[in-house]
C-alpha cells in the first residue's frame, strides 16, 4: 500500500483515503505508525467524546441523536463504536427519506466500528490512532461509544476530553452497583430512558452521590418533572480570580466544572441539544482552565508508553526468537525445573545481549 498517497489522502480530506487508512491502523499493517507519524502535526483539532455505560443503555441511540444535533448545527462528527454488541441502527439519522438522503450523502458524518479482534497493542491503544486519523481527517468532534465494563474500555473512555456515563432506570441496583471507578471518570452523566419509571430517582441517587444536593444546593431538583432538563449551569468563571476553585467533590473535569446529572429519552430525541450544549460547555470549560492540556499531554504520554510497550512485545515475540526460547523452556517450567521468572528473565536478557552485539 502507498502509505505517502493515504497521507496525501487524508490531508485533501478524501474519504476513501480515510476508511483505508483507519483499516490500515486497525490491522496494525506494514507503514501504519509511518502513516500515524505523518499526521501528528494534525491532530489535536478535535473534541473527543467518550460515551459509556451498560449495554442496552441506549448509547447507540442516544449518539444518533448526537449526530443529528451537531449536524443541524453545521459541526462535523465521526462515531468510533468500541461497542461491537449493538450496532448503529440508523434510526435518528435515517428516520426519514429527506434526512437519510442529506446524511448518507453528508460527508460531514462518519461512523465506524471497530475492529478491535486484531488490535496490536490493545483496543485502547488502537482506538487512539483510529481517533487521531479522523481528527486529523478534519473531523470537529469525535465520538467513542464504549461498554462500560471492562477496564480496557474505561480507559477509552476515560481518555477523551470528556466523558458521559449513561445509566437506565432498569440497571435496577442504581447508582450502588456501579463499579469503582466509574463514577470518578463522568464529566456529564446521562440518565436516558427518561419515559421508564424509576428514572427520576435514579437521577436523584446520582446527585446525592455526587454531593451536589447538599444544604440550599437544591437548584437541580426542578429540572426532573421534565424530561428535558435545562442543564445546571456551571459557575461562570472557570478560573477564579485569586479565589480557590469553585468545584467541590473532586470531579474530573477539572476546575469550574460540576458534573450535572441530564435526563433523556433518546428514542425520542429528548435531551440531546442539552447534553450537546453541556459538551460544548465542558470542552469551552476544559480550555480556559487549562484542563485540555493536562488532558492531552497525559492522553500523548500514556500512548507514547503504550507505543513503546508495543514495540518491545514485538522485538520480543514476533522479530526476536522469544517464542522458540518459550517453547524450549516451557517443560522445565511446567515440571518446576525452572520458574516462569526465571524463564522470562533469560528471554530478555537474551533480547539485551542481541541489540549490544548489534543483533
Ligand atoms: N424506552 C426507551 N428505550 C430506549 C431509549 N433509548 C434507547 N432505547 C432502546 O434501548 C435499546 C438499546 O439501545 P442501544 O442504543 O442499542 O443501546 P446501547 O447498547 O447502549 O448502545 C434499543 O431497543 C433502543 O430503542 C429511551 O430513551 N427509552
Ligand atoms: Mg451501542
Amino acid at each position: 500500500m502507498d502509505t505517502d498517497a493515504l497521507v496525501a489522502g487524508i490531508k485533501q480530506r478524501k474519504i476513501a483515503a480515510l476508511a483505508r487508512t483507519i483499516s490500515l491502523v486497525e490491522n496494525g499493517r506494514d507503514g501504519y505508525e509511518g502513516v500515524l507519524s505523518e499526521l501528528h502535526a494534525s491532530v489535536g483539532q478535535a473534541h473527543r467524546i467518550g460515551i459509556t455505560g451498560p449495554g442496552g443503555a441506549g448509547k447507540s441511540t442516544l449518539i444518533e441523536r448526537l449526530v443529528t444535533t451537531y449536524r443541524k448545527r453545521g459541526v462535523t462528527v465521526a462515531v468510533v463504536a468500541v461497542d461491537p454488541t449493538s450496532p448503529f441502527t440508523g434510526g435518528a439519522l435515517l428516520g426519514d427519506r429527506i434526512r437519510m438522503e442529506s446524511v448518507s450523502l453528508d460527508p460531514g458524518v462518519y461512523i465506524r466500528s471497530m475492529a478491535t479482534r486484531g488490535a496490536v497493542g490493545g483496543v485502547a491503544t488502537t482506538t487512539r490512532e483510529v481517533c487521531d486519523v479522523l481528527d486529523a481527517f478534519g473531523f470537529e468532534r469525535i465520538i467513542i461509544e464504549t461498554v462500560g465494563v471492562g477496564q480496557s474500555e474505561l480507559a477509552i473512555a476515560a481518555s477523551a476530553d470528556s466523558t458521559v456515563l449513561v445509566l437506565v432506570p432498569e440497571s435496577g441496583d442504581g447508582v450502588q452497583a456501579l463499579k469503582a471507578g466509574v463514577m470518578e471518570i463522568a464529566d456529564v452523566f446521562v440518565v436516558n430512558k427518561g419515559d421508564r419509571p424509576g428514572a427520576d430517582r435514579l437521577v436523584q441517587e446520582v446527585e446525592v452521590m455526587l454531593g451536589i444536593r447538599r444544604g440550599n444546593a437544591y437548584r437541580h431538583v426542578a429540572a426532573h418533572h421534565h424530561p428535558t432538563a435545562q442543564p445546571p449551569q456551571p459557575p461562570e468563571s472557570a478560573v477564579p480570580d485569586g479565589g480557590s476553585p469553585t468545584l467541590e467533590g473532586g470531579a474530573s473535569g477539572g476546575p469550574g466544572w460540576e458534573p450535572p446529572v441530564l435526563k433523556t429519552v433518546a428514542r425520542e430525541g429528548v435531551g440531546a441539544e442539552d447534553l450537546v450544549d453541556l459538551l460544548e460547555r465542558h470542552f469551552e470549560t476544559l480550555f480556559q482552565s487549562g484542563g485540555l492540556e493536562a488532558i492531552r499531554r497525559e492522553r500523548l504520554a500514556r500512548h507514547t508508553r503504550a507505543v513503546v510497550d508495543r514495540a518491545l512485545s514485538m522485538l520480543v515475540w514476533e522479530e526476536g526468537d522469544g517464542e522458540a526460547r518459550l517453547e524450549a523452556g516451557l517443560d522445565a517450567v511446567v515440571h518446576g525445573r525452572m520458574s516462569p521468572y526465571k524463564l522470562a528473565h533469560d528471554i530478555v536478557s537474551d533480547l539485551q545481549q542481541a541489540r549490544r552485539n548489534g543483533e
